[in-house]
């Protein structure tokens, strides 16, 4: 996969040379490109903003540099044979990153990355490369952030971990998105390892029984029991065929209950915890 980060801060991108995604690119399978976007602003100041048409505080990347950077890019990428490009431009107004979008995503020949700062950049940037390509506009959650290379060292990360070969172990994946399994919609519960005493704290005597069913039923029932507590959203939106007899018997202990659509919500009189 080829990635190209168009960006005013190219050093905020070292840590991509780091960890498992510097090893997938020592390894080949990441061609990461970092451009300077003020190489293609050419004023004495190399001015890569403007005041905002309309009025408002603060300032907006201006059209004529990303323009030339990402036809530069493009045009490179191309010569290179990188494949089917797609443009992926992190904004606080963005479709929320998922999960399922990093799948999508890795699935992809060439990405290419905008992370912008001020308030933006010019919407005709993203419109005008709209017409040619698949541009996802991301956020990578509900707070504010100074400018979008952070989200795309998250988005990075989040996708090369997918892709064949740079886990090293199959299993790894195998927890997450690519299983249809129980863990792709629910929290996991706690892990631990040895030594089976320190300072005091013990382990969970089930998980030394060696004991498989009944590790992971107490595996499942964490889950549930960590989920409902903190992303009680996930419980309600959950397929309920998912959920089986034991599970319904946690949940009930939990404070859930189906309702008539089957889903579960919290039971009228649960009291939490
Ligand atoms: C890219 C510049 C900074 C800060 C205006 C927005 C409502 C008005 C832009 N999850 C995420 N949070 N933040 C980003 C992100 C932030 C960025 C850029 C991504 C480029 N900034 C900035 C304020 C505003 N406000 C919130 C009130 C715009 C992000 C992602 N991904």
């Amino acid at each position: 996969m080829r990635l190209d980060v168009v960006t005013i801060f190219p050093e905020y991108l070292e840590p991509l040379n780091v960890s498992l995604v510097g090893k997938a690119r020592a390894a080949g399978t990441l061609d990461v490109h970092v451009h300077d976007l003020r190489a293609w602003a050419h004023d004495r100041h190399s001015t890569v903003d403007d005041t905002p048409y309309g009025g408002g505080p603060g300032m907006v990347m201006k059209t004529g540099p990303w323009g030339e950077a990402l036809d530069q890019v493009l045009a490179d990428g191309y010569e290179a044979g990188a494949g089917r490009p797609a443009l992926v431009v992190p904004t606080p107004s963005g479709r929320p990153f998922t999960q399922a979008l990093a799948v999508d995503l890795s699935r992809a020949p060439w990405l290419i990355f905008t992370p912008a700062r001020y308030e933006g950049i010019d919407s005709r940037v993203t419109a005008e490369y709209a017409t040619r390509l698949p541009v996802h506009e991301v956020s990578i959650g509900d707070y504010v952030l100074a400018g979008g290379e952070a989200a795309v060292l998250v988005v990075t990360e989040a996708v090369a971990r997918l892709l064949p070969g740079v886990l090293g172990n199959a299993q790894s994946h195998a927890d997450d998105s690519f299983a249809p399994g129980p863990m792709a919609d629910l929290l996991e519960g706690p892990v631990y390892t040895k030594p089976p005493r320190w300072r005091g704290h013990g382990v969970p005597e089930v998980l030394l029984s060696g004991h498989h069913g009944k590790v992971a039923r107490w595996r499942r029932d964490e889950a549930l029991r960590r989920t409902a507590a903190l992303r009680p959203d996930l419980i309600a939106r959950a397929d309920p065929a998912a959920f089986d007899r034991r599970d319904r018997e946690m949940l009930s202990i939990l404070g859930w209950q189906p309702g008539p659509d089957g889903r579960f919500g919290p039971s009228p009189d649960a009291v939490e915890e």
